[in-house]
């Protein structure tokens, strides 16, 4: 089953949406497999941005992303990389749509309350960075079959 790497940045804790925002993944019909509030460290914070290294934002970023205590998960399902992708909405919350939930919640691109892995490669070294495998609890659920 395909498995993503979800993370509520510091300012959506800070927010209080926490709830809201995992609601919307249970209902959509994906799996929550394993979840922390935990604060990141700045070498976790690097190799998860590992890719924006040279980007004039890195050290902005950095220092955002570890400020405060986010919420990291892993959700699983069927498309789940590409479909809370699609639920995130665009990174720059002026291109975000109304219903998504950058679009709903976000101002600005430095505060915009979610991470989501965008490809299966990253969700596999994304999750590795924040969660040992006996965090992740793999269960049947009854409704899993109606979705
Ligand atoms: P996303 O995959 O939608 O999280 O977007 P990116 O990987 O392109 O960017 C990661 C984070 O870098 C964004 F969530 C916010 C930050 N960023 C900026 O601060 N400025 C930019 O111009 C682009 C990204």
């Amino acid at each position: 089953m395909e498995k993503t790497f979800l993370m509520i940045k510091p300012d959506g804790v800070q927010r209080g949406l926490i709830g809201k925002l995992v609601q919307r993944f249970e209902d959509k019909g994906f799996q929550l497999i394993g979840s922390k509030l935990m604060v990141i460290t700045k070498e976790q914070a690097e190799t998860h941005y590992a890719e924006h290294k040279e980007k004039p934002f890195f050290g902005e970023l950095v220092q955002f992303i570890t400020s405060g205590p986010v919420f990291a998960m892993v959700w699983q399902g069927d498309n789940v990389i590409a479909l809370s992708r699609a639920m995130m909405g665009k990174t720059n919350p002026l291109d975000a749509a109304p219903g998504t939930i950058r679009g709903d919640y976000a101002v600005h691109t430095g505060n915009n309350i979610i991470h989501g892995s965008d490809s299966q490669e990253s969700a596999e070294r994304e999750i590795a960075n924040f969660f040992r495998a006996e965090e992740l609890l793999a269960y049947d659920r009854a409704l899993q079959s109606w979705i």
